[in-house]
């Protein structure tokens, strides 16, 4: 049996997340990609309270919620290319903007992409989808930072393709549109 196993969904965000990190750490995962239409038994049984992926297992003990296996992975391999910067300003200024991330920028993509107007689609998917969502010239430093992230080699191994995240998402707002007429 694998020691961690990795129950995921090809174009989630969280999955990435929690896949970079045990390549980071170089550590052997088996993946599990669940159909998030058609939930496994393991999945539900492992998230009984959110029921989504990201789900760890390790030594068949389940983790759940992204953060809180990124924070697992690096205190059981504190050695290997930690996560967290070492001093202690700087690793509250990283979970700042990780909680930025979950808390505002996430909530912020999911209601422009639910929205029905057609120039705001338009909008998510040229600005969010083609990766335009970061403004060079009014944050300079995060589009940097961006544009070095999507350098590794790492994050080039476990981003999917553009344009299938492109057809993907296209597809959800499509359900999502007509899923919200269908309660008019
Ligand atoms: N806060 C969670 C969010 C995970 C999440 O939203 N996962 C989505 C896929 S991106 C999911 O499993 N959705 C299925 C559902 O909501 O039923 C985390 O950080 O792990």
């Amino acid at each position: 049996m694998a020691d961690l196993k990795l129950f995921g969904s090809w174009a989630s965000s969280y999955t990435h997340r929690v896949q970079l990190a045990l390549k980071l750490k170089g550590l052997d995962f088996e993946y599990i990609e669940e159909d998030l239409a058609n939930k496994s038994p393991s999945l539900l049984l492992h998230n009984p309270i959110y029921k989504k992926v990201p789900v760890l297992l390790h030594r068949a003990r389940p983790v759940a919620e992204s953060v809180i296996i990124l924070h697992y992975l690096d205190e059981t391999w504190p050695d290997v290319r930690p996560l967290l910067p070492a001093a202690p300003y700087d690793r509250a200024l990283a979970r700042f903007w990780c909680h930025f991330a979950d808390d505002k920028l996430g909530p912020a993509v999911g209601a422009v992409f639910a929205s029905p107007s057609e120039g705001q689609g338009a909008a998510v998917e040229q600005e969010v989808m083609k990766v335009k969502l970061v403004d060079p010239e009014a944050f300079p430093f995060f589009h940097s930072w961006l544009r070095d992230f999507e350098e590794h080699e790492e994050v080039k191994e476990i981003m999917p393709a553009i344009d299938r995240l492109l057809e993907y998402a296209g597809g959800v707002r499509q359900m999502m549109l007509s899923l919200s007429n269908q309660q008019q």
